[in-house]
C-alpha cells in the first residue's frame, strides 16, 4: 500500500494554542482524511517544540521546571486536537526518549561526514525569538541603532560562546541543484523563489549548539552543550517514524512538510542540507502557507486580540471552522479572519447551497417516493452532464488535494453543488409528481441522491462531522465514513434499486447576525 506521511510544525510550548497552530493541523488532517479515504498507509505526525531558552525563561518565571511547563501545554494541545477533529497518527513531544535518541543520532551522523566542527560563535541575539542576528542584518533592518530585534522589536543581546558549527556553505550546490531539479519541492512557487533567491546569495556555516542554557538535547560526547533548537525541532519528523531503527523508512521521506511561511528557511534550507550531510533522503515537498491576521490585524498577546481555540469552538461547530479557514484563503496567501466573513461564507454555501440541495432533494423523496429510490430509466442528456460533472469533479479535487489547493478543491466541490441545485430547478420534479411522469421522477430523484453521497464522500476530509450526518440520512443509518474507500464507495450509481433514505433534518440551519 503506499504511504503518505504529512507533518505540522511542532509547537512551541512557551505559547498555548491559537488560531495559526489550529491552521495548519487542520490542513494536514484534511490531506490525511483524504489519502486514507483513498487507499494509502497514512502517518499524520503533529507535535510540540519544547526545548529551548525561551521555554526555560518562561518556566523559571513562573517558578516552575521546564518540563512542568511542558506538561501543562502539551495537555492543552492534545486536548484541543479530538474538539477539533484531529486525526494524528502520533503525537511528538521533543522531551522524549525517542526523540533525543534520535537527535543525538542525527548528530553523530552529522559528525561522522565531518560536517560539524567546533568554533567560536560570537552575534547578536533575541531571546524571545530565539533567533540570532548579525549586524548587518540589524543594520539593513534598521535596528543596529536601537539595538532591537527586527522581528519582535525587543532588546538583542551580544553573545560570545564556544559553538558547534554545520556546514551549511559545503551544502550550497548541491541544495539549488535540488531545488532547481524538483520544482514542486517548495511550494507556492513565490516561496520557492524566495528561497532560490537567499540560497544563491550565499549559506553561511550554522552554530547549533549552545552552552548558555541547558534545557535541551546534550551534544554526544560534550555535556556542556545542548543542540540548538533547530537540528532539535526539525529531527522530530525522524524520530516519530522511530529513527535510527529502521523502521523510520516505512514513512520517511516526508511526502509533505505542512508549515506557516515563517519557519520557511529552516525547512527549505538548513532541514534539507542536514538531511543531506546526514545521507538521508529529502522530504518530497515543503508547503509553507500565508499568515492570518484577525480583523485586519496582526495576532498578538499585546493587543489582546490572539484568537484562542475555546472562544471559536464556542462560537461554532468544528467543522464550521474548518470548512472556512481552508475555503476563504487560498493557501499559501496571507488571510484575515473575521466573524462576518465566516457567516457569509456559510449561509452561502453550506446552508444555502449544500444544506438546500440535500433538504430539497430528501425531502421531495420522502414526499413523493416515501424515501425509496426507484433507480435511473433513461438517461437524458442533463443527467449524463451531471454525472459527468461529478466525475470531473473527483478528478479536480484529486489533483487539487495532491498539490494542497484546499481552496480550489473545495470550489469544485461547490460546482457541484450548484450544478445539482440548477438540476432541480431544470427537471422540477413537483411537475413531474403531478404530471404522474413516475420514470423520469425517479431518475432525477436518484441523480440527485447519487450526486448528494459523492458530494458528501468529498466534503468528509474538511468536514467530517457534517459529512457523515449527510451520509447517515443519505444511507438511512450511522456509517463510519473513515472506513470508506473511494475505490470502493466512490463510484457513480452503487445506491441501488430500493434503498431507503432518512427523511432530511437540517444539517446546514442559516447562521444569523
Ligand atoms: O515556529 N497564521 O513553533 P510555533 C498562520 N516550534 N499560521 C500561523 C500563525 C498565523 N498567524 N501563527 C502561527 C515554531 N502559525 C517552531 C516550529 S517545526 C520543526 C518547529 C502556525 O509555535 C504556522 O504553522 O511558533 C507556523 O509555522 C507555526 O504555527 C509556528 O508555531
Amino acid at each position: 500500500m503506499a504511504k503518505y506521511y504529512v507533518t505540522t510544525p511542532i509547537y512551541y510550548v512557551n505559547d498555548e494554542p491559537h488560531l495559526g497552530h489550529v491552521y495548519t493541523t487542520i490542513a494536514a488532517d484534511v490531506l490525511a482524511r483524504y489519502m486514507r479515504m483513498n487507499g494509502r498507509d497514512v502517518f499524520f505526525l503533529t507535535g510540540v517544540d519544547e526545548h529551548g531558552q525561551k521555554v526555560q525563561q518562561a518556566a523559571e518565571q513562573r517558578g516552575i521546571t521546564p518540563i512542568e511547563l511542558a506538561d501543562q501545554v502539551v495537555e492543552r494541545y492534545q486536548a484541543l486536537w479530538p474538539q477539533l477533529s484531529i486525526s494524528n497518527d502520533d503525537f511528538i513531544r521533543t522531551s522524549s526518549e525517542r526523540h533525543k535518541r534520535a537527535v543525538q543520532a542525527m548528530w553523530q551522523r552529522l559528525v561522522d561526514a565531518d560536517a560539524i566542527y567546533k568554533g567560536m560563535y560570537e552575534d547578536w541575539y533575541c531571546v524571545p525569538c530565539e533567533t540570532y542576528w548579525t549586524e548587518t542584518q540589524l543594520k539593513e533592518a534598521d535596528c543596529w541603532e536601537a539595538r532591537v530585534c527586527p522581528d519582535c522589536r525587543r532588546a538583542v543581546e551580544r553573545v560570545r560562546e564556544e559553538s558547534y558549527f554545520f556546514r551549511l556553505s559545503r551544502y550550497q550546490q548541491p541544495l539549488l541543484d535540488h531545488i532547481r531539479q524538483h520544482p514542486d519541492f517548495i511550494a507556492p512557487a513565490s516561496r520557492r523563489n524566495e528561497v532560490l533567491r537567499f540560497v544563491e546569495s550565499g549559506l553561511n556555516d550554522l552554530s547549533v549548539s549552545r552552552t548558555t542554557f541547558s534545557w535541551g538535547v546534550p551534544v554526544p560526547g560534550d555535556e556542556a552543550h545542548v543542540v540548538y533548537v533547530w537540528i532539535d525541532a526539525l529531527t522530530n519528523y525522524l524520530s516519530a517514524p522511530g529513527f535510527p531503527d529502521d523502521r523510520y523508512q516505512d514513512y520517511w521521506p516526508a511526502d509533505v512538510h505542512l508549515i506557516g511561511k515563517d519557519i520557511l528557511r529552516f525547512h527549505a534550507v538548513y532541514w534539507p542540507c542536514m538531511l543531506m550531510a546526514a545521507g538521508l533522503p529529502l522530504p518530497k515537498r515543503v508547503f509553507a502557507h500565508g499568515w492570518w491576521t484577525v480583523e485586519g490585524e496582526k495576532m498578538s498577546k499585546s493587543r489582546g486580540n490572539v484568537l484562542r481555540p475555546a472562544e471559536l469552538l464556542a462560537r461554532y461547530e468544528a467543522d464550521v471552522l474548518r470548512y472556512f479557514l481552508l475555503r476563504e484563503v487560498p493557501f499559501g496567501q496571507d488571510g484575515d479572519f473575521s466573524y462576518d466573513a465566516l457567516r457569509q461564507r456559510y449561509n452561502t454555501e453550506l446552508a444555502n447551497d449544500v444544506g438546500n440541495l440535500l433538504n430539497r432533494t430528501l425531502a421531495m423523496l420522502n414526499k413523493y417516493r416515501g424515501g425509496i429510490l426507484h433507480g435511473a430509466a433513461d438517461e437524458l442528456a442533463v443527467d449524463r452532464a451531471l454525472i459527468s460533472d461529478v466525475e470531473s469533479m473527483q478528478r479536480d479535487v484529486d489533483d487539487a488535494l495532491r498539490a494542497q489547493g484546499f481552496h480550489i478543491a473545495l470550489e469544485r466541490i461547490n460546482a457541484v453543488v450548484r450544478h445539482g441545485n440548477r438540476y432541480v430547478e431544470e427537471n422540477a420534479p413537483w411537475v413531474l409528481a403531478k404530471e404522474g411522469n413516475q420514470a423520469r421522477l425517479d431518475t432525477v430523484l436518484y441523480h440527485l441522491v447519487e450526486t448528494l453521497r459523492l458530494v458528501a464522500m468529498q466534503l468528509w476530509p474538511f468536514m467530517p462531522g457534517k459529512a457523515s450526518a449527510m451520509l447517515a440520512q443519505i444511507m438511512n443509518d450511522e456509517v463510519n465514513v473513515s472506513c470508506w474507500r473511494m475505490s470502493e464507495h466512490g463510484g457513480w450509481g452503487l445506491l441501488t434499486r430500493g434503498h431507503q433514505c432518512a427523511a432530511p433534518r437540517p444539517i446546514f440551519p442559516r447562521m444569523e447576525a
